[in-house]
């Protein structure tokens, strides 16, 4: 008999959770929109835009549908018995990765604004983090045990370098550049970023590379992380950018 691993009770309630949050984030966000001139929102927009992908991933994903079962392994059964195998199958929650194709290009975009850099570092920022997404999703659907899976994890990894090194190198001199109090700021937020974003290959490599965590703690940890990522970098994000007119961009 095959071996279904799944979200329990607990896993799905988190997700629902996690969905609620997301909307009521988008609701705050579009709210703090409108007290600022519509010229001056681009901030607002890109980071409710993240907010409202989040709560449909997660809507996807409550609801059963953003979901697929994978073949993992096929295992023996019995010590005594070695050719008796049985399959294993385990829930890999493809929602993510379109959530993430989408809203870590946003996230980022809101971090390159902030830093005032120039279009091809912008680029090339966000083509590099839409490599590490997909080769991410790449991985995560690899055939188990195979070289090609760590394969594609580590050319996500090398991508995400990049990124790194885009924003860090590039964004953070033309933050400093902007004077004292951005550069402050940036250095903080983005030093706030590179902790969250490091984590989730960490969670991947434990959940879905070496299948140490089960399914509900791994829907947990994403969902610690995706609450700091998204709402609780977006609201940093927009009320400090409504107290400081040097965040200000002319787009
Ligand atoms: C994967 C696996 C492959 C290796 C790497 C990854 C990085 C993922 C990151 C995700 C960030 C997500 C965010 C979501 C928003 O809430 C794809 C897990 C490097 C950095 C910030």
């Amino acid at each position: 008999l095959p071996e279904y691993q799944d979200a329990s009770e607990v896993g799905t309630r988190t997700l629902w959770v996690v969905c609620v949050l997301m909307i009521i984030a988008s609701i705050v966000f579009t709210g703090l929109s409108w007290n600022v001139p519509i010229s001056k929102r681009l901030y607002h927009v890109v980071t409710t835009m993240i907010t409202i992908f989040a709560a449909m991933s997660y809507f996807a994903m409550a609801s059963g549908h953003g979901v697929s079962y994978h073949h993992v392994q096929v295992r023996e059964s019995h010590k005594h018995v070695p050719d008796t195998t049985h399959d294993i199958y385990r829930q890999v929650y493809w929602a993510r990765y379109v959530d993430w194709s989408l809203t870590t290009p946003l996230l980022l975009l809101d971090l390159c604004l902030l830093a005032g850099m120039n279009g091809g570092n912008i680029l090339m920022a966000i083509v590099a983090d839409i490599i590490m997404i997909l080769t991410g999703l790449f991985a995560a659907f690899g055939s188990e045990g195979t070289p090609q899976k760590w394969g594609w994890y580590a050319i996500a990894c090398i991508a995400y370098l990049v990124v790194i090194w885009q924003l860090a190198l590039h964004g953070r001199g033309m933050a400093m550049a902007k004077g004292g109090k951005v550069g402050k700021f940036f250095a903080a937020i983005g030093g706030f970023t590179l902790v969250i974003w490091t984590v989730y290959p960490i969670i991947w490599g434990i959940a879905d590379g070496s299948r140490n965590m089960n399914v509900d703690e791994e829907i947990i940890a994403y969902a610690v992380l995706d609450i700091l990522a998204k709402p609780v970098f977006g609201a940093w994000l927009l009320f400090t950018h409504q107290s400081m007119p040097e965040t200000n961009i002319e787009l």
